[in-house]
């Protein structure tokens, strides 16, 4: 695989966009193409929000918030003010740039335009090159199931503060739709010389992309490597609920089990130094194995688990 192929990331939450910024500093950013989970995506106050969409084109444009994860760096919150004194729902924080995002995508899917469209647009303003693609331009509604029955991912996630037990997902209206179609060209051109899913939840970040009709399929037919890189360290998840959500499925909730989650579909999987132990396990499952850094907590630890990661992709490439 040349260096100037097109490398396709999956990404979802704060993990994936580390990754992405990371890919986006080491290749030419014209051959970086993001696939980004929207079954996060949901409508609120009359709004569609696109939450990890906004988080790589936050962290591209170099507006994101590095505390939070989500929306802007030096935000302000003069319209949730207003909002918590009108008596509107207020467990979802809309910062006032942020809203800016929000009320632009919202118009212009209104007009009619595609969530691919308005990404692109949105994306260019910023001055972003890498593409960024929503997995999918249908609506597709993640729902965490619980004891006490089905949660909206949103409200799962932020107004439940991940604490209800998580006994399964569904995605919803995922029968009806359609990967991207730039994703399934991407993946038919030989051009594209590498696919890496980016340390996101495999549950609620991965997965729904991995489920629209159709992509599997194409992903299994895809000529080029498909990596992986745990999200789990040392059996804890760097960011987000994803080791609380194995220990409630019952799997042991280290990087091993993750690689189980994938197998069949990637040929490698990159794991941190403090999970060595697990390499002959995960090798067992049929992929190889990149022992590396993989917690991301400055600029140069992004460039270097990118590097690592195109190196691993040329690895596997290798006849
Ligand atoms: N996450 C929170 O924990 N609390 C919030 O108030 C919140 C607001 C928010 C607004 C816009 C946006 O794009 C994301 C926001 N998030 C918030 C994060 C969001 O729930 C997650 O980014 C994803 O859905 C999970 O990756």
């Amino acid at each position: 695989m040349t260096a100037s192929r097109r490398i396709l990331a999956l990404s979802g939450g704060v993990g994936g966009a580390k990754l992405v910024l990371g890919l986006a500093h080491t290749m030419a950013p014209e051959d970086l193409t993001v696939v980004a989970n929207t079954g996060d995506d949901f409508r609120h106050l009359g709004l569609h929000i696109s939450p990890d969409i906004d988080t790589v084109v936050y962290t591209l444009s170099g507006l994101a918030n590095p505390e939070l994860g989500w929306g802007r760096e030096g935000e302000t919150w003069s319209f949730m003010a207003g909002l918590r004194q009108l008596g509107g729902e207020d467990w979802f924080n809309l910062g006032d740039g942020d809203l800016a995002m929000h009320v632009l995508r919202t118009n212009r899917l209104a007009e009619g335009a595609s969530l691919s469209q308005v990404t692109r647009d949105l994306r260019r303003s910023l001055g972003i090159i890498v593409s960024i693609l929503p997995m999918s331009d249908d609506p597709v509604q993640t729902v965490v199931e619980t004891p006490d029955g089905p949660l909206a991912f949103q409200h799962y996630f932020v107004r439940e503060q991940c604490a209800p037990i998580v006994t399964g997902f569904r995605f919803e209206h995922i029968e009806k739709a359609h990967p991207n179609p730039a994703l399934m060209d991407a993946l038919r051109d030989d051009t594209t010389g590498a696919v890496i899913i980016a340390p996101s939840n495999p549950f609620v970040s991965v997965d729904p992309i991995l489920h629209l009709p159709g992509l599997r399929q194409t992903l299994d037919a895809f000529a080029g490597p498909i990596l992986a890189v745990s999200p789990i360290v040392g059996g804890k998840a760097i960011k987000g609920p994803a080791a609380k959500m194995m220990r409630e499925l019952g799997m042991p909730s280290d990087a091993a089990a993750v690689a189980r989650h994938y197998s069949g579909l990637i040929d490698g999987f990159v794991i941190d130094r403090v999970d060595a132990d697990q390499e002959d396990e995960i090798r067992k499952l049929g992929m190889d194995v990149m022992i590396t850094g993989t917690v991301m907590r400055d600029l140069d630890s992004k460039i270097a688990l990118a590097q690592d990661c195109l190196a691993f992709a040329e690895r596997l490439a290798a006849p």
